[in-house]
């Protein structure tokens, strides 16, 4: 069971939830723990809905409060920001999907961690995300897929990349709570996870080679 802020999420109390993000933050509680909390109760969230104790409003309502959440910690994130940026990031959400929280949070976390994080927004066709590439030449290329036919997307998006002579020059990173080794093999990524955190420190990785 999460703690007091992922309870008042899961109970969908939005002025608790962004009282006590802030509350929390200027205390100077990471803003890391902070969402790994609220993530917590967005899981039961799910659970209640999938049980049919949640409609979709609530839902969508929960989704709504946790991008918020996400929006009030920007500023603290800039807190723990090295000045340089270590690297840059493709972002998006694959066509056919408009699932955003898990991606947002993946985004935040690399902002803090003092990555350039270009995010294209949710649903996004496969040939925005080489023309990005192509514009940026990021070192990182990350899509985020929360459901299955969506994997065909992230496939066309890989191809895409090898086809424009793109794809050698980033890491092809997939993350989202569907998403397995597995498919990672289908689609030809570098990387998967399940964890933002586990994400960020692939990155931190790659770029500074421990
Ligand atoms: C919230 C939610 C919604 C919200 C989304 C709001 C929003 N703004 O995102 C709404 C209500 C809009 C929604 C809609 C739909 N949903 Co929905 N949704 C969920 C739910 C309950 C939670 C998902 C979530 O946000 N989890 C919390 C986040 C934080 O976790 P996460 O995404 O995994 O992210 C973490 C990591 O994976 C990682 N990460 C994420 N992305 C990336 C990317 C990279 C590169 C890296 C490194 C890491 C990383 O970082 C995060 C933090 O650690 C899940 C059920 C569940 N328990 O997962 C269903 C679920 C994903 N939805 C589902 C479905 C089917 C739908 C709909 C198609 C329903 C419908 N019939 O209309 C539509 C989608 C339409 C579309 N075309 O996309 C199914 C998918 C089933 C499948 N296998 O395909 C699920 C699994 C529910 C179910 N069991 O049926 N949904």
């Amino acid at each position: 069971m999460p703690e007091e802020l992922g309870i008042a999420l899961v109970e969908l109390e939005r002025d608790k939830v962004e009282e006590a993000v802030k509350s929390k933050a200027e205390k100077g509680e990471s803003p890391i723990q902070i969402l790994e909390e609220c993530r917590r109760g967005m899981i039961i969230v799910g659970e209640r809905f999938q049980r049919g104790d949640y409609y979709l409003a609530e839902l969508m309502l929960a989704a709504e409060i946790l991008n918020g959440v996400t929006a009030i910690l920007e500023p603290y994130m800039a807190n723990v920001r090295p000045s340089e940026s270590l690297g840059k990031m493709v972002l998006a959400t694959p066509k056919g999907d408009i699932h955003d929280l898990g991606k947002n949070i993946f985004a935040s976390l690399l902002k803090a961690h003092g990555f350039e994080v270009h995010d294209l927004g949710v649903d996004v066709d496969p040939s925005l995300i080489v023309a990005k590439a192509t514009e940026v030449r990021p070192d990182f290329i990350g899509l985020s897929v929360l459901i299955t036919p969506t994997f065909a997307s992230m496939k066309q998006t890989a191809d895409m990349l090898e086809e424009a002579g793109l794809r050698s020059q980033s890491k092809l990173m997939i993350g989202g709570g569907v998403t397995t080794p597995a498919v990672r093999d289908y689609v030809g990524a570098d990387f998967q996870t399940l964890d933002a955190t586990e994400g960020v420190d692939y990155c931190i990785k790659v770029k500074k080679g421990r």
